[in-house]
């Protein structure tokens, strides 16, 4: 085996009835978490940024490869630049790429091609999936499991995020191949999403969505 091996210390043992309101305690806070389309001017740390991308990178991954990268954006003109671009994507995709039944479906959210956010809010997180990576020779490393390791990632981020007290956006503008060029990313990276972060614009309305309940989404054997 070549990996040491050291002492697991992170677990704590806990009576069911301390587990039980840890879960029920989580449960709430995660259900107030909504997905919102407008945002105060209101600024964001970049500590807090940090912090929150650090426990995304606690996730795990396939062979610990960790195949994800975060380029946190708040230069107004990289904004400005990545807005232009998702809306040029974006208005083909509304004028008819996506196709009639697509945009039924997302008729309830109440989307369009206008993306003011990407400029509004304070803080951008373009997620990159790095599919593999090239060592210092040119030798290309297939990385594993890399978009389900992302996508682990950017759970934990956005659970963090929120935890924090800040709001996000999980924005896909399709196709985001314009993310590569215009943040200079490496041969190998993918852009998985980009993250809109900061605070709701007062007075914001968000569709009244509901959850599927655990027997939609749960079944015992
Ligand atoms: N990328 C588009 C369309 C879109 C698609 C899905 I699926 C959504 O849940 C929301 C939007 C946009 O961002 O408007």
């Amino acid at each position: 085996m070549s990996e040491n091996f050291i002492p697991y210390t992170g677990y704590e043992p806990r009576t069911d009835e301390d587990m039980q309101q840890r879960a029920d305690a989580f449960f709430k806070l995660m259900g107030k978490r909504r997905t919102i389309r407008e945002f105060s001017g209101q600024t964001v740390s970049a500590k807090i940024i940090d912090q929150c991308i650090r426990t995304a990178g606690s996730a795990p991954s396939g062979a610990n490869q960790q195949p994800w990268h975060f380029v946190v954006i708040t230069d107004p003109k990289v904004k400005q630049e990545i807005r232009t671009a998702a809306e040029k994507e974006e208005r083909e995709f509304y004028a008819g790429r996506a196709g009639d039944v697509w945009l039924d479906t997302l008729a309830p959210l109440g989307t369009d091609a206008e993306k003011p956010f990407l400029e509004r809010a304070p803080v951008l997180i373009a997620i990159f999936e790095q599919k593999y990576r090239v060592e210092s020779g040119g030798t290309r490393v297939k990385h594993y499991y890399s978009k389900e390791s992302t996508g682990i990632a950017t759970g934990l981020l956005i659970t963090a995020l929120h935890q924090a007290g800040l709001a996000t956006l999980t924005h896909t503008p399709s196709p985001m191949n314009f993310l590569t060029q215009i943040l200079d990313r490496p041969e190998g990276e993918k852009p998985f999403l980009l993250l809109v972060v900061g605070h709701p614009a007062a007075g914001v309305t968000v569709p009244d969505l509901s959850k599927k309940s655990l027997e939609e989404i749960r079944t015992n054997k």
